[in-house]
């Protein structure tokens, strides 16, 4: 399983949470789909940090699920000690949307964290130095209820340069819908397209208690329909030990500024 997350970029832990758990969970992920479309629109398609929601959520399950030994157990297996999987303050729950269709776009995290134009020769240094190291991090989808939004391009994660058709589409106002002159089961059939046309792509089947871990900087998209419940955990594996090494936050954010900088 080592192997295979290294080298897909990765790997689900299948049914790792336990039913008992899971049952509880879906409790607060019912209220908590409610609340995100209630405070942020019909559309939104996550609730995140939980932390911030304590007053309308029992977290108790939340820091179960953080607390859970098979899971801290398996993570320090693969990736050896100092990590965590489970974060009150910045895990979030991805939900489906209620009116139509919606599609993030394809992208590598990291990457499409800053704009084509602020992306320069310091920043690309910086991604390339933490591009393999496991510390720079790990994002986790564990689903409550069984889903299969997310699409991967396995072993992408290796390559720092894009192939022929590796793309990023984010930020389209098409995927986001409504699409003019579309129906619902129009859109959903051509975000499906833009998925299966990606090259490699393959649609991650998650089923309930599955845990994915993922490479931030593997290509990847999430799909979303308006009639399947979605109540997955967003959040990453993070590295707790030293952290002089880091410096990707700092540095995306200088080039932010430098564009500010420049255009103003
Ligand atoms: O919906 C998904 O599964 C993917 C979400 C994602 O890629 C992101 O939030 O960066
Ligand atoms: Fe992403």
């Amino acid at each position: 399983m080592i192997d295979e997350y290294l080298a897909e970029g990765y790997l689900i832990l299948r049914g790792i949470v336990p039913p008992s758990l899971l049952g509880d969970l879906r409790i607060e992920a019912k209220k908590a789909r409610d609340l995100a479309h209630q405070l942020k629109g019909a559309q939104t398609q996550r609730i995140q940090p939980l932390s911030d929601y304590a007053g309308d959520l029992n977290l108790k399950p939340f820091y179960d699920y953080i607390e859970l030994p098979e899971l801290q157990d398996t993570i320090e297996r693969l990736l050896g000690k100092n990590y965590t999987h489970g974060h009150i303050d910045i895990m979030g729950l991805l939900v489906e949307p209620l009116e139509h269709p919606w599609h993030i776009g394809w992208h590598r995290d990291g990457v499409v964290e800053v704009p084509p134009e602020a992306y320069d020769e310091i920043v690309k240094a910086k991604l390339a130095e933490v591009w393999h190291d496991l510390r720079h991090y790990n994002q986790v989808n564990c689903a409550i209820y069984a889903e299969s939004c997310t699409w991967f391009v396995p072993r992408s994660h290796l390559r720092q340069w894009d192939l022929p058709g590796e793309q990023q589409t984010t930020g389209g106002p098409i995927l986001r819908g409504p699409i003019e002159g579309m129906s619902n089961v129009e859109a959903e059939r051509y975000y499906l397209d833009h998925c299966q046309q990606f090259p490699g792509a393959v649609q991650v089947h998650l089923g309930a208690g599955d845990f994915m871990i993922y490479r931030n900087l593997g290509w990847h998209t999430g799909n979303y329909v308006t009639y399947q419940p979605r109540a997955t955990i967003h959040d990453i594996v993070r590295y707790e030990g030293e952290k002089s090494w880091i410096g990707w936050q700092q540095v995306k954010q200088e080039a932010m500024k430098r564009l500010k900088e420049e255009t103003s």
